[in-house]
């Protein structure tokens, strides 16, 4: 049954909203998404009717919230085929989850002279905390490139690098700056194979993609809540129930104990040991009604329309004058999500951003906290990027093109 994304759209009333007197188009989901009233509506309807701590009530309200939080942590488990909710740990975002296991699993099982494998296409979140963990532990920090044309992963470095044995792998499933889909399942095998645990930053795939951690093996995934419709301050991280056990708690607090004495404490069961303190509870009801909210367009049918958005735009990016697109073109449309990054030549692309901004299109520009990608990119060291969700529409391409066209004429660009 064909999805109705015109109706899609009236369901997130932010987009009524007008920017510079133009109805707003927002085309920046890959920095966070704009949220549905049912995701709204369900963060209100628990301050409103049933906000209590919860884990530890004995009264009605209490009760409801602790079901409401645990029956979120059942539909993210069944939203990225995880064993059940002790394998999923709600933390802040993305961000928190890698320094999750960095902290954890890094303390305990990276050595001196041990390496740490990432790519050149990473996120600051999954760059830094290797960075403190590597220098804490006299451990190497080591970077698979990108192939010559800064599309995608260099598959024979990869391979290289992999077969040399690092400890850990930790590779994005989607690039925030070009929009590459790695193929993360035959990369873990491979590390798998040459004895490394794998976390796969899945920031910019699991809004946009169905996700089964199972099939994919890795030890690790994290994700963030705002780039899929939930409110901000919830993340995920999944883990193995096996390498989680093994695991030393993250944070120390109420909750993610069983007993204390004076001098020493156990541990709670999964995931409860990596939740210390009081949880966001209103973030994990919202992320609960935006996995239903995503499962009910369902994420192939997402996936495909974003993938004909990414076509139109790409088809009429492609030989435009002064205009250069990065990442994997209009032929590769299987390995590229709705992110694309561009450049207008001569013009800085925070100028580009800006003026998209007068024509209410809001887009983001600069280093995309990818540094190590982005200063090859363009002279620049910064591009513009205009990334695409389930509310976009053609026409909002549309108003994107005429942003840029604008551009070009204000700056004579032919
Ligand atoms: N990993 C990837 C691949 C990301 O794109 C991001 C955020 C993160 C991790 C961190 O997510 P957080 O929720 O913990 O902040 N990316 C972006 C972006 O592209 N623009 O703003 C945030």
């Amino acid at each position: 049954m064909a999805v109705d994304f015109e109706r899609i759209k009236r369901d997130f009333p932010i987009l009524n909203v007008k920017s510079h007197g133009k109805p707003l188009v927002y085309l920046d989901s890959a920095a966070t998404s704009q949220k549905p009233r049912q995701v709204i509506d369900a963060v209100s309807d628990f301050y409103s009717n049933y906000n209590a701590n919860i884990n530890r009530g004995v009264y009605e309200i209490s009760e409801k919230a602790t079901e409401a939080y645990s029956n979120s942590k059942n539909k993210v488990s069944s939203f990225i085929n995880a064993g059940g909710m002790e394998e999923i740990i709600y933390v802040r975002n993305a961000t928190e989850a890698i320094n999750l296991v960095a902290m954890s699993w890094g303390d305990q099982n990276i050595k001196k002279g041990d390496r740490i494998l990432i790519s050149e296409m990473e996120h600051h979140s999954n760059i830094v905390p290797w960075q403190l963990l590597a220098k804490k532990k006299g451990a190497a920090l080591e970077y698979i490139k990108l192939t010559e044309d800064n599309t995608r992963l260099d598959m024979e470095d990869l391979k290289a690098k992999v077969e040399s044995g690092p400890k850990l792998l930790s590779i994005t499933h989607v690039s925030n700056v070009l929009g590459t889909i790695n193929d993360v399942k035959r990369i873990t095998e491979m590390a798998h194979k040459n004895g490394a645990a794998v976390l796969i930053d899945g920031a910019q795939s699991a809004p946009h993609m169905a996700v089964d951690v199972k099939d994919i093996g890795c030890d690790f995934f994290a994700f963030s809540g705002h780039k899929m419709l939930a409110p901000t301050g919830i993340g995920v991280l999944y883990g193995k129930s096996e390498v989680l056990e093994s695991m030393p708690p993250f944070l120390g607090g109420g909750d993610m104990i069983k007993t204390v004495e004076k001098q020493s404490a156990t541990w709670n069961d999964l995931p409860w040991k990596f939740e210390a303190g009081t949880s966001n509870i209103e973030g994990g009801i919202g992320l609960g009604v935006a996995v239903d909210y995503l499962n009910s367009i369902g994420m192939d049918n997402i996936t495909a329309h974003e993938s004909e958005l990414t076509e139109y735009a790409l088809s009429r990016l492609d030989g435009m004058s002064g205009v250069s697109v990065f990442g994997p073109g209009q032929k590769d449309l299987d390995i590229k999500t709705g992110v694309i990054a561009f450049a207008i030549k001569g013009v800085h692309p925070h100028d580009v951003a800006s003026i998209f901004d007068n024509e209410g299109v809001a887009i983001r520009a600069g280093h995309h906290c990818a540094m190590p990608l982005v200063v090859g990119l363009a002279p620049e060291k910064a591009v513009a990027r205009m990334s695409f969700y389930i509310y976009n529409r053609k026409e909002d391409i549309d108003r994107a093109l005429k942003a840029i066209e604008t551009i070009k004429r204000i700056f004579k660009i032919n």
